[in-house]
């Protein structure tokens, strides 16, 4: 019995080093960029709650020496001091969603009364190309589950602006002053639409957000003071680029580069937070080692700086990061 026991959780563990899911939180230093080096990670969100740094990020489980995405779940990350983190238990999969088919690509979580909603952009079963689910949570570490049981967008719904199947990806979600949510994404074209405050419906029409040039993807919606920013993914291989705005709705002001090609990955997908009076960029490269490519991308932090006027600095990607 007690060898049949030993066989069966042998069985099990091999299972799960094969899936790379993680079962119990784990502890590590950061030494600089990336910061994570035991695992490709990729398409970084940040969420501030409590006074703790939480990051959210895909997962590029791609072979070795192959180069296409392989990404079936979602990994969360939490830090008081930038140095020390924890890695939590694997906290959503493309599979938690029944109705998505593969393809777990850029997401970020945000907190509302107490819950914590993450966007995902996965692949759908049943309507042809990418679409965008919402899974909540009690905690902002999860586990999360699928919070509407269908996508919140579907390609069918975008087909008027562009006919490509993947412009319905890359979520990003802001909540305005008077409380009114909205869902920001799109690949080739950016839109956004309100949210209801269940967080899980849309209200009114999807808008097509005009005037961002050369814009590829990865929308990320932030405010300081009284200027919203909308930073994205240009061009491709991607930069990082960014426009301001006083008003959530726009008109958006074009306003130059932020984050230069990362050089080893042709995305470089941004998240902009503000923790502890300090303002970090976060972005994914593919430096982590001599396999790191656009398809095996590692997460790297660095400093964020504002000049007078609101504009923001350039970003100096660095391998010593944020300590
Ligand atoms: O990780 C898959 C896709 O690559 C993301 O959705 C894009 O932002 C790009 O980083």
């Amino acid at each position: 019995m007690k060898k049949i026991l030993i066989s069966l959780l042998s069985i099990v563990s091999l299972f799960s080093a094969l899936s790379q899911e993680v079962t119990r939180d784990t502890t590590f230093q950061s030494s600089g960029n990336p910061i994570i080096r035991y695992k490709y990670t990729a398409d970084p969100a940040a969420m501030v709650y409590k006074n703790r740094f939480y990051l959210y990020t895909g997962h590029d489980m791609c072979p070795k020496k192959q180069e296409r995405y392989v990404m079936n779940d979602w990994c969360v990350f939490s830090s008081d001091d930038m140095k020390t983190w924890t890695e939590h238990p694997t906290p959503l999969k493309v599979k938690d969603f029944a109705w998505a088919r593969g393809d777990a690509w850029a997401s970020q979580v945000i907190e509302r009364n107490g819950k914590f909603y993450w966007y995902v952009a996965v692949e759908h079963g049943a309507i042809h190309g990418k679409a965008i689910g919402v899974a909540v949570s009690d905690s902002p570490t999860g586990p999360f589950k699928d919070a509407k049981g269908s996508a919140i967008i579907t390609n069918d719904l975008t087909t008027k602006y562009t006919r490509i199947s993947w412009d319905d990806i890359d979520p990003t979600v802001f909540i305005d002053n008077d409380q009114q949510a909205y869902l920001f994404w799109g690949n080739t074209q950016c839109y956004y639409v309100k949210l209801k405050e269940n967080m899980i419906d849309t209200i009114g029409p999807i808008v097509a957000v005009p005037n961002l040039p050369r814009y590829t993807e990865a929308p990320w919606i932030h405010k300081n003071g009284n200027w919203y920013y909308l930073s994205y993914a240009s061009e491709f291989p991607e930069k990082i680029v960014y426009a301001m705005s006083k008003k959530i709705t726009g008109p958006w002001e074009y306003k130059g580069i932020l984050n230069e090609l990362a050089g080893n990955s042709n995305t470089n997908h941004q998240a902009i937070v503000q923790f502890k009076n300090q303002w970090y960029f976060v972005y994914h490269n593919g430096g982590a080692d001599e396999g790191g490519s656009s398809f095996h991308r590692s997460v790297c932090i660095d400093w964020l700086y504002y000049n007078r006027d609101g504009t923001i600095k350039r970003v100096h990607m660095t391998t010593e990061g944020v300590k």
